[in-house]
């Protein structure tokens, strides 16, 4: 495919989720920013797939530093399981000293508190994929930032007591199913829970057991009753309707982190597949939006967001001019780690015609977004700076 068909389909999803945004929404006489020109109301989120249900965030339409939960992507590989509350049972097992089971209330008493972090589907952005990648076709939608309560993993674990021997922790939801819908070495043997795991030492570190979302109980696509959140890893870690938690002494090979969720590092020269873990540096333009009219001669305010893993975003540049020279973004002072940093720029004086915009952020680390699409991450990991067109009139 080539570039230019790739961009036309976009810009057709993005009329496609607008039109139907403005057909369910009255538009509002004023918009979120005062900057923006009016739009719709926030649109209802795009489906992907819906059996199982697979919501895309409309990028475009996000104004704020935490994503409300009706606009919060939602990425389920099977059918959303039916969990009671007073039933519900957390066990955690493996290489502990007591296998423990443990109520919601029993969880709730280990501690709580809230942070706030941002998950990001390891496969937001494919749709830009050129080759085209398996997987589902999402824009820049599969991302968002959430306040998340709960108790410490590691409260949980040390309630059980983790022997010497623990190296991993294997989280199940307590969702099943077969994946068929590919060629055969990509398919299950037979139904499978959505497993991910963890090395003991980020499980002790900061990631949380969560009943939370946006201080309101978890919604059931969200993962009632109890969920991880993994901070600054890609989404699929952030274990969704938990159940189950078994600590093993090696490294778990299970679906999701070998035939999915598996990107090539080089060793010795020589490709190696490894789970995907941390998230990349990144930014994205939210408004203009792609294929957007902006008034030529008017300032025009192109803001979006930056997010990067375990850091702080330390510069965001932008291109009014398909990336032939660069401009600082203003950073917001609102910096969380392992949430996002909003971002503006003026641009002063569009001329009329097509203009192709980019973004590019930088993190204390020293990572820059890259120009360029690795192949080594197969169909994930998605962070290369990509052009954006926008028309002036
Ligand atoms: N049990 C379970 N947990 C899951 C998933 C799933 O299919 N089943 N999907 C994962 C993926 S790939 C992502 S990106 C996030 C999405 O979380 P959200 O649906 O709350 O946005 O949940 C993760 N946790
Ligand atoms: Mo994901």
């Amino acid at each position: 495919m080539s570039q230019e068909s790739s961009a036309s389909l976009d810009r057709r999803q993005w009329m496609l989720a607008s039109a139907s945004a403005a057909a369910a929404m009255p538009l509002l006489a004023t918009s979120a920013s005062a900057d923006d020109p009016p739009r719709p109301a926030p649109s209802p989120l795009i489906v992907r797939q819906s059996t199982p249900e697979n919501l895309e965030t409309v990028f475009a339409n996000l104004d704020s530093f935490v994503t409300p939960t009706p606009s919060f992507y939602v990425r389920s590989h099977f059918a959303v399981p039916s969990l009671d509350e007073k039933t519900f049972r957390l066990r955690i097992e493996g290489e502990v000293d007591r296998p423990i089971t443990l109520t919601l209330d029993e969880i709730r008493r280990l501690g709580e508190r809230t942070v706030t972090v941002l998950l990001e589907c390891a496969g937001n952005g494919r749709v830009f994929l050129n080759p085209q990648a398996a997987g589902l076709l999402w824009d820049y939608g599969g991302v968002g930032t959430a306040e998340w309560t709960g108790v410490p993993l590691s409260a949980v674990l040390e309630r059980a007591g983790l022997k010497k021997t623990a190296v991993e922790a294997i989280l199940y939801g307590a969702d099943t199913g077969e994946i068929k819908a590919m060629p055969n070495p990509f398919q299950t043997p037979g139904p499978v829970h959505f497993a991910r795991s963890m090395p003991i030492a980020k499980a002790q570190r900061d990631a949380l057991l969560a009943y939370k979302m946006n201080g309101a109980e978890l919604t059931p696509a969200h993962g009632f009753p109890l969920r991880a959140i993994v901070p600054g890893w890609y989404g699929m870690a952030s274990i969704k309707w938990l159940d189950r938690i078994v600590v093993t002494d090696r490294p778990f090979n299970g679906y999701f982190q070998t035939l999915e969720y598996a990107y090539f590092e080089r060793r010795h020269g020589e490709p190696v597949l490894m789970p995907v873990t941390e998230l990349q540096v990144k930014s994205t333009i939210a408004r203009p939006a792609r294929g957007e009219t902006i008034q030529a001669g008017a300032a025009c305010r192109i803001r979006g967001f930056a997010w990067t893993s375990d850091s702080e975003i330390t510069r965001v540049e932008v291109s009014t001019d398909g990336g032939r020279s660069w401009n600082n973004a203003q950073l917001a002072e609102q910096n969380v780690q392992n949430a996002w940093r909003m971002w503006h720029y003026v641009w002063q004086n569009p001329t009329a015609g097509r203009h192709t915009l980019m973004c590019r952020a930088h993190d204390r680390r020293g990572r820059v977004q890259p120009m360029e699409r690795d192949p080594d991450r197969r169909n994930g990991m998605i962070s290369h700076v990509l052009p954006q067109e926008v028309i002036a009139r």
